[in-house]
């Protein structure tokens, strides 16, 4: 992986990937596209191109232009959004990762591509869910996500593309806010903690999900492409997480902080049932085993740094 075209590099993982990446394999590396402009490091610190994934011809004229050896598809619509907009999730989130994959395939690329714990459903073994299992989610980003890991698989198994994926769990991070998640809940409360000292959460208390700290997420990414491929044998869709928690525990960790914080519920019955079809924590054996994934942050390491972060952010 030397030179890398990044999709949806102005969503929450590609606003910090783009600036990692430049960091590690130097700017002229890294090629950033979205479908929109901004006034992001992203876009004005580097190379950036505008890039709609349903226009297949202007991805592969660009992977082509730039001589990239790699590309990494981040362009999706996240859980809600997809629930509230099934078909355009569809054709979005799958449109645009046959695109990318075509690319790949056309331009011998190495390709990355995240999956979700969003891909296991109401049936799946819920605690320390293992890498093998049902997958049988209940959500237009499920299905996308569970057809996304089968393509890619395909793309290897049929065409020899280096394809390699993770299953990420809700990534909390405070450069750019996420859009239209289930897990987002684990963001908003950082910044609703350090702007008004209490928050309202949709998700109900006891409700546990996966989640990581967008440091560790990044790495993951990095250490995955860079692994040895012999020693893959899931190649795409790797368990990783970093911790688990329902609202009551990250509440907790910020009271520590923060003492007078105070949260509430008013409860989202649509992301409510998205997160209940999900695992309460999942089994990252197969991703420690076969390329080194640790990760370094827990949640009071974690609120630590995002309240700090926050702090100078909002001023
Ligand atoms: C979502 N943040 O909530 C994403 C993620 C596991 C959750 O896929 O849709």
């Amino acid at each position: 992986m030397k030179k890398i075209l990044i999709t949806g590099a102005l969503g929450q993982i590609g606003s910090e990937l783009v600036l990692k990446l430049r960091e590690e394999y130097g700017k002229d590396n890294v090629i950033a596209t979205d479908i929109r402009e901004t006034d992001s490091p992203v876009v004005t610190e580097g190379i950036f191109e505008l890039l709609n994934v349903m226009d297949y011809e202007k991805m592969l004229e660009l992977a082509k232009k730039y001589e990239v050896d790699t590309i990494m598809h981040l362009a999706a619509l996240l859980s809600a959004t997809a629930e509230a907009k099934p078909l355009l999730a569809w054709n979005l989130n799958m449109g645009g990762l046959v695109n990318a994959l075509e690319v790949a395939r056309e331009c011998n690329l190495q390709f990355f591509t995240p999956s979700s714990i969003g891909a296991f459903g109401p049936s799946t073994p819920k605690d320390q869910t293992p890498q093998d299992t049902i997958q049988r989610p209940t959500t237009m980003y499920g299905v996308n996500k569970v057809a996304g890991e089968l393509l890619c698989d395909y793309y290897y198994e049929k065409f020899g593309v280096d394809t390699r994926g993770v299953r990420f769990p809700g990534l909390i991070s405070y450069v750019a806010p996420p859009g239209g998640g289930t897990t987002d809940y684990a963001v908003e409360i950082y910044y609703e903690a350090w702007k008004n000292g209490r928050y309202t959460s949709y998700i109900a208390e006891g409700t546990y999900m996966d989640m990581m700290y967008m440091p560790d997420a990044l790495q993951a990414i990095v250490d995955l492409m860079e692994a040895d491929p012999t020693k893959l044998k899931h190649r795409n869709a790797f368990n990783v997480t970093a911790m688990s928690f329902e609202p009551e525990q990250i509440a907790a960790s910020i009271k520590k902080v923060i003492p007078g914080f105070e949260m509430d519920y008013h409860v989202d019955p649509v992301r409510q049932t998205i997160a209940n079809s999900w695992p309460n924590s999942i089994d990252a054996t197969a991703a420690k085993e076969e390329w080194g994934f640790h990760a370094t942050y827990d949640l009071d390491k974690m609120t630590e740094d995002m309240l700090e972060k926050l702090k100078v952010k909002l001023g």
